[in-house]
């Protein structure tokens, strides 16, 4: 059984969106955030204290875009991946890496220093300066969006779920509204997917169940 441990609408939502994606069996343990302070127990677990924690036997991760790559190698299904052989392997795995180092950590910045940090120790300088960086950065986004409906290969893959997550993230922090028109379209389309919809459903009822704050990581105050 794969186990998922996953905070509201956090980087775990990228496992948690493959998983469904896939149509696989998992468990999901949800996490209050951030779950080094909330939830100490858990860094027992992981010792970095974030989430996703992805446990498959005895595998451990703790990279959500690497485990997109891996859900969906260690499900078969061959068109969710893009192969060795393909033509888009390369970009591919550039993809899924800049969805979290390129996309998604300078919004982290934002996040910190414009809202989790105490008043005193905020840095709108930091915060505007970051929010700035990650958009001018979708320009890769939008390029490639120029010529195909997603980011690579000609078809829906764990690289789209990846981005997507940052693209989620920057709505979070208010930037969707500036967002290029190719990125806001496909963004769209990334919404509309049932598996998408259905991860957003199943964190809301799992956080109910297991008595989490159902509130978004990202709009904690
Ligand atoms: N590069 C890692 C980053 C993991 C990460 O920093 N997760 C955040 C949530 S989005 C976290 O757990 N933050 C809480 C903390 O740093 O204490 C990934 O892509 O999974």
């Amino acid at each position: 059984m794969i186990e998922l441990y996953h905070c509201v609408s956090a980087r775990s939502l990228r496992p948690l969106w493959m998983l469904e994606e896939l149509g696989l069996t998992y468990r999901l343990h949800m996490l209050p955030f951030p779950p080094r302070v909330q939830a100490r127990t858990f860094l027992q677990d992981n010792p970095l204290g974030t989430v996703p924690l992805l446990v498959d036997g005895a595998t451990r991760m703790t990279e959500s875009a690497a485990m997109c790559d891996y859900l969906v190698r260690r499900s078969g299904n061959t068109t969710l991946q893009v192969r060795e052989q393909e033509a888009d392997f390369g970009a591919y795995l550039n993809w899924l890496h800049m969805s979290d180092a390129t996309l998604t950590f300078p919004q982290t910045l934002v996040l910190r220093y414009r809202h989790f940090e105490p008043p005193e120790r905020q840095q709108p300088q930091v915060a505007e300066d970051y929010a700035r960086w990650f958009l001018a950065r979708l320009r890769a986004v939008e390029a490639a969006l120029g010529h195909a409906p997603f980011l690579c290969a000609g078809r829906f893959t764990a690289a789209d779920v990846a981005v997507g997550y940052a693209l989620l993230l920057g709505q979070h922090l208010g930037l969707a509204d500036h967002y290029p028109p190719a990125v806001q379209a496909y963004w769209a389309d990334l919404q509309a997917r049932p598996a998408y919809q259905r991860s957003l459903q199943i964190q809301q009822e799992a956080a109910q169940a297991q008595g989490v704050d159902p509130t978004p990581a990202p709009d904690l105050r």
